[in-house]
């Protein structure tokens, strides 16, 4: 692996070890407030900052890893991200992806965006907006990490084949920063259900509409949650844990695939329920993910 020259950044071994502490204090999040990714939640301060174990040596972006934080969607020339399955990543794309991850949260992002999923009044589970409110809520979390490493895109974890969690998450177990306190994410895998398997997946692709399809994938999704246990069993801790977002890019992938063997199937909202909340986008906006700059490999 090259080195790179500049020595604030480290590319840590989460298998072995963390790195010293630096003492150095957090960068401030060039992201916060922004309406754009915190929505309402922007005009409230961020959580007070807490130590992490890996911030201190890792929390700097690699200079040429850089993007200035832009507007997506603008530039017609952007590439799109493309998300894969985890198994495909090489070691490099890995620990980036935690790298990110680390950095967001050190930086104070990670909590507020978490903290926005704490709040039902956004009324994103058990009714249509499922989906797309998903669909956005990863996409903002993909801003914040190309934020510090243009080059992550959100990895998806497709459990029903796998049946199992993947290994390398296993010992990344980030203190986030909430509005009701420090969150160190725990995991209680396999002790409280069975992962669905390929055969519960197909039998959800398989509604022909958009009302049936819906509740039948969210069962799904509730059931792999239940199944990592620990923090995923909660709805104001799940994002905390990297797996809740390659869990719902899995979610997000399968929808996809049914879009494009449904077409014209959408979710049946209006009004004030068609806006994606804290975000502008409405229902419309969510259909297409090239639109929303990424694609599934
Ligand atoms: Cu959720």
């Amino acid at each position: 692996m090259v080195k790179s020259k500049y020595t604030v950044y480290c590319e840590p071994d989460y298998q072995r070890g963390k790195p010293k502490p630096s003492g150095q204090s957090p960068p401030d999040n060039p992201r916060y407030p922004d309406p754009r990714i915190y929505g309402a939640y922007a005009s409230k301060k961020p959580p007070t900052y807490v130590p992490h174990p890996y911030e201190h040596a890792c929390f700097k972006p690699r200079k040429e890893d850089y993007k200035a934080p832009t507007t997506s969607g603008e530039d017609e020339n952007d590439r799109l991200c493309v998300r894969r399955d985890h198994r495909t990543l090489t070691s490099d794309q890995r620990d980036r992806f935690l790298n990110a991850f680390t950095q967001i949260n050190a930086m104070n992002a990670l909590g507020p965006l978490v903290d926005i999923h704490s709040n039902a009044a956004h009324q994103m589970h058990g009714n249509p907006r499922f989906l797309p409110w998903h669909r956005i809520y990863l996409v903002r979390l993909q801003e914040l990490l190309q934020m510090v490493d243009s080059t992550v895109c959100l990895p998806y974890w497709k459990s029903s084949e796998e049946q199992a969690f993947p290994s390398w998450l296993l010992g990344f177990t980030p203190t986030v920063n909430l509005a009701g306190g420090p969150h160190t994410v725990n995991r209680n895998i396999g002790a409280l259900a069975f992962l669905p398997d390929a055969a519960a997946v197909a039998t959800a692709m398989g509604n022909g509409t958009f009302d049936t399809f819906r509740p039948a994938l969210e069962g799904v999704h509730d059931s792999a949650h239940v199944w990592v246990g620990g923090s995923m069993l909660g709805i104001t801790t799940a994002p905390t844990d990297p797996v809740f977002w390659m869990h719902h890019a899995e979610i997000d992938r399968i929808w996809a695939e049914w879009q494009v063997a449904n077409p014209g199937q959408n979710p049946n909202l209006l009004g004030a329920a068609a806006i994606m909340d804290p975000w502008p986008e409405n229902e419309e906006a969510t259909r297409d993910i090239s639109a929303l700059g990424y694609t599934y490999a």
